[in-house]
């Protein structure tokens, strides 16, 4: 191998060894997941589907790519599945091309969409205004749950309205109105940064009530569907998109799934999505990614997998309520998934995750509900799914609590200055006298003899 690009691989490979990962929506996938992606099956082109494709010497291949859907049909309980886009927002890009007319196109009418926003846990391709395909071709109206977590803030704990584990944070009657006075035809949800639960069937009634498609994002949580500690959409939604990387543990790929409700309203709806993936927006397949979507799938099948992922929500709970204890925010007061989201209040986003990362702790600022700025946002995303994969359990939860609670104590007076072309200066600033700071590099220490005890796969 290249020398340079040797050097840097070796380099990753220790930080990940070495470092504790956070991040929910990354993971470790296995072996032999990893072996496939670098196998000669990125060698093949095989534009088209199986037995319908445009080059000579797919005969394996359609035999993989056959085996990745039947397993995705088995695992997630649908008739119909896609396993060519190459990541999440391709998957949801062809989804909104099949179903919906987009702006310039012949008929001249352009749907409408509503989806959740970013900065209450939504993702860009539900719809973020004019940076985003989803906002630009189409007309998209969102909704948040700014009110609500107001309303939360102001209401005093233990409040038996707003415990939001009863009920999470959307108001579903304002969603309700928002989809009728646009005449939205189709509803995209699914959370990045939401922790709760997402109710499914009241999304559905809103959808059936406005003859709207449903279509949920199961992106960060498949693989807690799969392993039966999440709800699954596949009664309530027409369609289910998903990444293969985060929660499932697989390559970094997506799946489109029809479900048996979305060929009742449409049945060229399978059709209409395949022919949306190829030719509509994507040329050949990336067969090594499909055979390990195979892989994974069959991985996400057995009792292992079931157990992985009752762990990963319950080692989430566990470090959301050691963080309650230690008086940090939480949006949402704790978790119902993999996902924590602390909202810091005066301490930016920014300033923490570097100084996390100096102390070998690595996590996503994000946004909050409200917040403006998603490049500098007043909270941190924490999730358990890497971790869960080293083997990491109960203790190990409240030790890495401890240790963030200590980092965000050690940058408790940091501000980030009010004029934004000040901001890149003082974080840059900041990360000079943070790297030397004694206790957070003795925490990195401590991280490292921590992650050696748990090994990456
Ligand atoms: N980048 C993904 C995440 O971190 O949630 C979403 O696309």
């Amino acid at each position: 191998m290249d020398k340079k690009i040797a050097q840097l691989l070796a380099s990753e490979e220790k930080r990940q060894k070495e470092t504790i990962t956070l991040i929910p929506s990354e993971n470790y996938a296995s072996a032999s997941v990893g072996r496939l992606v670098g196998s000669v099956l990125g060698n093949k082109y095989s534009e088209g589907y199986a037995n319908r494709r445009y080059y000579q010497g797919n005969k394996y291949i359609d035999s993989i790519e056959q085996l990745a859907i039947t397993r995705a049909k088995s695992l997630f309980g649908v008739p119909h599945a896609n396993v060519q886009p190459y990541s999440g927002s391709p998957a949801n890009s062809a989804v909104l091309m099949a179903l919906l007319e987009p702006c310039g196109s012949a008929q001249g009418k352009v749907n409408t969409i509503v989806g959740m926003n970013l900065s209450s846990g939504g993702h860009l391709t539900h719809g973020h205004p004019d940076i985003t395909f989803s906002g630009k071709f189409f007309k998209s109206v969102q909704f948040g749950i700014e009110e609500q977590y107001k309303k939360l803030q102001s209401d005093s704990v233990g409040s038996e309205t707003h415990d939001p584990l009863r009920g999470g944070l959307i108001d579903y009657d304002m969603v309700s109105g928002i989809v009728e006075a646009n005449s939205a035809k189709l509803i995209i949800i699914g959370s990045t940064a939401y922790p709760l639960i997402l109710n499914w069937q009241k999304f559905a009634e809103i959808a059936d009530s406005y003859g709207c498609y449903l279509v949920a994002d199961i992106s960060h949580v498949a693989g807690l569907i799969a392993a039966g500690v999440y709800p699954s959409p596949v009664k309530y939604a027409h369609v289910m998109t998903t990444t293969t990387h985060k929660t499932l543990r697989g390559p970094r790929g997506a799946m489109i799934m029809v479900t048996a409700k979305g060929l009742v309203k449409d049945p060229e709806m399978g059709s209409k999505i395949d022919r949306a993936v190829f030719p509509g927006l994507q040329g050949g397949p990336h067969d090594n990614t499909t055979a390990a979507i195979a892989q994974c799938l069959a991985e996400a099948e057995t009792p292992a997998f079931r157990k992985y992922g009752k762990q990963v929500v319950e080692n989430a709970r566990v470090l959301a309520e050691e963080l309650v204890s230690g008086s940090l925010k939480l949006v949402g007061n704790g978790t119902e998934s993999h996902l924590i989201l602390v909202d810091l209040q005066k301490v930016s986003g920014n300033v923490a995750a570097e100084a996390l990362e100096i102390a070998g702790i690595t996590v996503n600022r994000n946004s909050v509900p409200g917040d403006k700025s998603p490049f500098y946002p007043s909270g941190i995303r924490l999730g358990t799914p890497a971790v869960t994969t080293r083997g990491m359990g109960k203790r190990e939860m409240k030790q890495i609590a401890g240790w963030i609670l200590e980092v965000l104590e050690i940058i408790k007076d940091e501000r980030l200055p009010e004029e934004s072309k000040k901001r890149s200066d003082f974080i840059k600033s900041f990360v000079r006298r943070a790297s030397v700071n004694k206790r957070l590099l003795t925490i990195a220490k401590e991280v490292r003899t921590l992650c050696k005890r748990y090994p990456v796969p």
